[in-house]
């Protein structure tokens, strides 16, 4: 079976992280070993450049930087494990991936989206999602979730404007590509969340033959 790859997506506190995990689990019942991964991060390299740019020390980094920083971290990401997992035929699961410029550099930050789409085909080598979940919530719910938990990183310390755009980009991405997105209503209790997640993949993997291959249907 081809290697394929699923992304998380939302805003802050949204759940990507908890739900990451029931994903992993649900795609390893399946007898699909996936290679998981985040962005910014995932590679050394990229883990240095995540550092920088979450540190809330860096206050003056320009909108500009921020892009680039965000996309050489996914072109180390793209040649170093995403590109040779798929042509091995892994899946791969990454909390984040291209989407996330589009929303935050380019919904929160105004960067020309144009510009984003050329880096996505140069820097990240035109590698996209095939399936991405959406955790939609209202800004304000997402970030109480985040903001109980410790200081703050670079990000999150943006105003509820920024997150707003961030939002409606998001939802106007999923309007623009509804046969790679899936929106999930993140506001709803956890367990409500991880149902709607589930059947999801679970179409996914049917419509890609995975349960027959793995004989885990009759
Ligand atoms: N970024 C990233 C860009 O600006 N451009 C880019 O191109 C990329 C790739 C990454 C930051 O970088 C930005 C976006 C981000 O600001 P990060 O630390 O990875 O930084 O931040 P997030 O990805 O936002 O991760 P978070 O941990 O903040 O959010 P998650 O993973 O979505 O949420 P999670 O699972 O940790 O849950 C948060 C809390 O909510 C609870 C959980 O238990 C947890 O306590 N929770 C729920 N509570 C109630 N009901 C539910 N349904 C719940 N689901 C989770």
């Amino acid at each position: 079976m081809k290697g394929k790859l699923i992304t998380l997506e939302g805003g802050e506190g949204a759940g990507k992280s908890t739900v990451l995990d029931a994903l992993r689990t649900q795609l390893a019942q399946h007898g699909i070993d996936a290679v998981v991964t985040r962005e910014p991060g995932g590679t050394p390299v990229g883990e240095a450049i995540r550092s920088l740019l979450l540190d809330p020390a860096r206050a003056g980094l320009c909108a500009e930087t921020e892009l680039l920083l965000m996309f050489a971290s996914r072109a180390q990401l793209v040649r170093e494990l995403v590109e040779p997992a798929l042509a091995a035929g892994r899946w791969v699961l990454s909390d984040r991936f291209t989407d996330a410029s589009f929303a935050y550099q380019g919904g929160g930050r105004g960067q020309p989206l144009a510009r984003i789409a050329e880096l996505e085909r140069w820097a990240a080598a035109g590698v996209r999602p095939d399936l991405t979940l959406l955790l939609d919530l209202p800004v304000d719910e997402g970030l109480a979730r985040v903001r109980g938990r410790g200081p703050a990183d670079r990000i999150e310390m943006e105003n509820a404007h920024f997150f707003e755009n961030v939002r409606d980009a998001y939802r106007a991405r999923a309007v623009a590509d509804p046969a790679r997105f899936r929106v999930i209503d993140s506001s709803r209790p956890l367990a409500y969340v991880l149902a709607q997640v589930h059947d999801v993949v679970a179409a996914f993997l049917d419509a890609n033959g995975a349960a027959r291959a793995q004989g885990a249907r009759p």
